[in-house]
């Protein structure tokens, strides 16, 4: 009887550790697919942080030195080239963290004046603030703080729809 007993428990846990084997080396694939998933998606072009799929277009205003004030995306790219595509409306959506007030000015320089095609109003310290604008215009677009002009500004690359 105790015999018997014996050999069913040696085969439990016998029978145990040969589960735990393959259990585990599932385990460790899955955590390398999705490693390896991670690491192709941030391979990509240089304005993925700048600019979602949902034509949205997300930046800070960031002090980086004493009075120093830059235009940032999430990746902490300073006044990062936005690529975007012709006729499309985005959404600019900024975020002042600074304890300065600043103002995202869309400019177009086209016709070789510099004209305002957009303009976020003025952002108060601790504020977000969301605007609208619309690529019809394509030439020469950029964009800059109206009180901030030479830290603060950019260009926009507009595409053809591929
Ligand atoms: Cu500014």
């Amino acid at each position: 009887m105790v015999n018997r007993f014996t050999l069913f428990v040696a085969l439990l846990i016998l029978s145990g550790m040969s589960l735990t084997v393959p259990l585990q080396s599932v385990a460790s694939q899955t955590i390398g697919e999705e490693n390896e998933t991670e690491a192709s998606a941030s391979g990509s072009g240089s304005d993925v942080s700048s600019v979602s799929g949902d034509n949205t277009i997300l930046l800070n205003a960031t002090e980086v030195g004493e009075e120093q004030y830059r235009w940032t995306d999430s990746s902490g790219t300073e006044n990062p080239t936005l690529d975007l595509v012709s006729n499309s409306e985005y959404t600019v959506k900024i975020s002042n963290p600074t304890d300065e007030e600043h103002e995202l000015i869309i400019d177009s320089n086209a016709d070789g004046k510099t004209s305002e095609i957009a303009n976020s109003g003025d952002i108060e310290p601790g504020d977000i603030v969301e605007f609208k604008f619309n690529t019809e215009e394509a030439e020469g677009l950029g964009y800059h703080c109206e009180y901030h002009p030479d830290m603060m500004n950019g260009t926009i690359t507009v595409f053809a729809p591929s």
